[in-house]
């Protein structure tokens, strides 16, 4: 195995298989967690806390996308194995950076408007000679890593629903494992494996249960059946499994993290009660099989967006004693918990950041101990909710120091107003949640958005997981800082909101080297060795769901711009970016607003609602979508309605709104926008 894993070249010199990813030769990074256990822990230790100020650029490659970039390569034999936004797959000879070939599932634009969190993919995976991908209208695509041909491709989902993937596959005993998302829009949460060679679909999970009667289902969805009320199924329930999965291959057991509620108001989804298994829970599944094994639900009768499809990890720590099998997971709701993973019982359960929506989690039952003004659909009343549903913690990998037994958060502190939107009805086009964005968006005065911005913020948090303590925490400005990287090396790696990609001591955190990335990083960086030298490589491009939704938050942090890039460092590296293009200040130069007020009113209804996902918090755009309150579309009723109306910026990712939008609305909705930028002059 060591010596097949040294790589010789560029065309890969034997398959990955089960025993190569489990032995985990250090030079490798084989899956996307690097193992099964999916630590992110590189063991080699020629980059250092003696040697990091050496640390410099080898070689960068461009990327022809210009959205999030939150993959995590994959190194094997020789070449770096890399997805981009819109699910493209590129590989590269690792000692020259050279591209060896390119591959581009043309995913139809459109399908953009049933994303969430921006066109992102979050990696890849090898089993044997082929590199899988998901793509984001929902396609699972075997390539071969030599050629960069494709081998079989198979549609894993209805894609006349709102279904996308965005997460990384997992390959186990030949079965490659891909979920999907959704839960914004109306969707019913299920992974599913396929056999690597042909693509034939083996088994399939699904995490919620269907409409009673319609379907023949097994016993652990009889069960979850009577949590639910209502008609969950007419929007799916939700569930989606978007993100993590880990996998120990003693026990087979593959543990997947399951989502939110769709709608998110559960008055909406199930009449406003039962727990509404298997929502925002960690649930593990016999690998082999598919059959359900146990679940833990992190947030009963989720109302928040708590999706637990956070980073799982797994390790082997020692709790009083006695060598324990853990599972450990940070999930948005701001509580980090540790399990038993052979049978899921809860260990441990303590929040990392400042939470409002429980006091705790009950060590009897495992449940929260919930604020009853958290349920604002019970209340009536709006919740401002600590952490909000981007998330104490979101997609961004962790990192386990298995020396220090640190775990490393890449954490958000960032809140939101839960206010439910009155008389909801479910559409087929935009978000389905219930909640009232147009009343929860951010006011136009100065004082409220200072108070806000101070409000918000990110860290770097080593978390001791069996002390239930933090060790040291990194503050950021704002959120949305990159996944990590911890080494053998004594180093902790994070690219950041503001550009930097940086390394810290494990055992302490002080920065001990940086570099200036020009652009926010979001991925998590990997290392390998190759000809005796270690590198480590991250993808650069500001994106994913807070450089779209939170508006004037989103920039909080600086000029958080995307130029996305693969850069790979090593010891001496001497390559450099070429200077980045200077940041251009757009002017704010609307027509006067001429509209009367419930035009206005009606318009930002539309526009919380439909809109403000991607343009932005009232309207104050982020950096990767055109920010609307600039647009010179704002003087022209015919343009703006030849874009919302007939689709002409279809192949953007704009589609038609004609199916849910009259012609009036779409004009009520530029008047909102025009409205908006005068304010926002005023201000400036
Ligand atoms: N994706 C991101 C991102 O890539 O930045 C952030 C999020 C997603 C979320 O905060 C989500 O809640 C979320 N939810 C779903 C879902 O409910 O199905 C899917 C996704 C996704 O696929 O990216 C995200």
């Amino acid at each position: 195995l060591a010596a097949c894993s040294q790589g010789n070249g560029a065309t890969g010199v034997g398959g990955v298989d089960a025993a190569r990813i489990i032995a985990a030769a250090p030079a490798q990074w084989l899956s996307t967690g690097r193992t099964y256990d999916e630590q992110r822990f590189s063991p080699l230790t020629a980059i250092n806390q003696d040697t990091i100020g050496r640390l410099g650029l080898d070689w960068f490659a461009d990327l022809d996308t210009n959205r999030g970039q939150e993959a995590t390569p994959l190194f094997i034999d020789g070449v770096l194995y890399v997805s981009t936004a819109w699910s493209m797959v590129k590989a590269y000879d690792a000692r020259t950076g050279k591209l060896l070939w390119s591959f581009d599932p043309a995913v139809p634009r459109e399908t953009l408007v049933k994303a969430c969190c921006d066109a992102v993919n979050r990696g890849v995976a090898a089993w044997g000679n082929k590199i899988f991908v998901g793509t984001l209208d929902g396609r699972l695509i075997a390539i071969d890593r030599a050629t960069g041909k494709a081998v079989w491709s198979v549609v894993t989902l209805d894609q006349s629903k709102n279904y996308t993937i965005t997460g990384a596959p997992r390959v186990v005993n030949g079965m490659v494992i891909i979920g999907n998302g959704g839960a914004e829009f109306g969707a019913r949460g299920y992974v599913a494996a396929y056999d690597a060679d042909t693509g034939k679909e083996r088994w399939r999970f699904y995490t919620v249960p269907a409409q009673p009667g319609t379907e023949k289902e097994p016993d652990y969805l009889k069960e979850a059946a009577a949590t639910w009320h209502g008609e969950w199924w007419k929007q799916g329930g939700g569930g989606t499994v978007w993100d993590a999965m880990a996998y120990d291959p003693e026990l087979d057991l593959l543990y997947i993290g399951v989502g939110n509620g769709s709608p998110w108001n559960q008055a909406y989804r199930s009449d406003g009660k039962g727990d509404n298994l298997y929502l925002s829970s960690i649930v593990a599944v016999h690998a082999r099989t598919g059959q359900y094994a146990w679940h833990y639900q992190t947030t009963p009768g989720d109302s928040w967006d708590f999706t637990a499809t956070q980073h799982i990890m797994l390790a082997d720590l020692d709790i009083g004693g006695a060598k324990r099998k853990v599972l450990m997971q940070a999930p948005k709701n701001g509580f980090f918990y540790m399990l038993d993973r052979t049978n899921g019982k809860l260990l441990s359960a303590k929040n990392f950041v400042p939470v409002n929506w429980a006091s705790g989690i009950d060590m009897t039952t495992g449940r929260p101990i919930e604020n009853p003004q958290a349920r604002y659909y019970r209340t009536g009343q709006p919740f401002i909710g600590s952490p909000g549903p981007t998330g104490a913690h979101s997609w961004h990998p962790m990192a386990f120091d298995p020396k220090s037994s640190l775990v490393f958060i890449p954490a958000n502190l960032a809140a939101f107003p839960y206010i439910p939107e009155k008389g909801w009805k479910a559409n087929k086009l935009g978000f389905n949640v219930g909640i009232d964005f147009a009343a929860a968006a951010m006011p136009a005065d100065k004082a409220t958005r200072e108070a806000a911005m101070k409000a918000t913020s990110g860290a770097l948090i080593a978390w001791d997981p069996v002390a239930q303590k933090e060790r040291w925490r990194v503050s950021y400005k704002g959120p949305w800082n990159g996944g990590l990287l911890a080494t053998s090396g004594d180093l902790v790696f994070q690219g950041t909101a503001t550009g930097e990609f940086n390394a810290y001591a494990t055992r302490d955190g002080r920065k001990l080297w940086s570099f200036p990335a020009q652009t926010g990083i979001v991925a998590a960086p990997i290392s390998y060795e190759l000809d005796g030298q270690q590198y480590v490589a991250v993808m650069a491009g500001w994106g994913g769901v807070w450089a779209l939704a939170p508006g004037i938050l989103s920039d909080k942090s600086g000029p958080s711009r995307n130029i996305s890039r693969l850069l790979v460092f090593k010891l001496d590296g001497k390559a450099a970016l070429p200077a980045a293009p200077p940041l251009a200040k757009m002017p704010l130069d609307p027509p006067p607003s001429t509209a009367n007020a419930a035009k206005i009113a009606a318009g930002g209804a539309l526009f919380g609602r439909y809109c403000s996902v991607c343009h932005g918090d009232a309207a104050i755009g982020g950096s990767i979508v055109p920010d609307l309150r600039h647009s010179g579309m704002l003087n022209d009723a015919d343009i703006w309605g030849q874009v919302v109306h007939d689709g002409a910026l279809k192949d953007n990712g704009m589609v038609s709104f004609a199916s849910i939008l009259s012609a009036a609305e779409i004009e009520d909705i530029r008047a909102y926008v025009i409205h908006r930028a005068n304010e926002d002059k005023i201000l400036e």
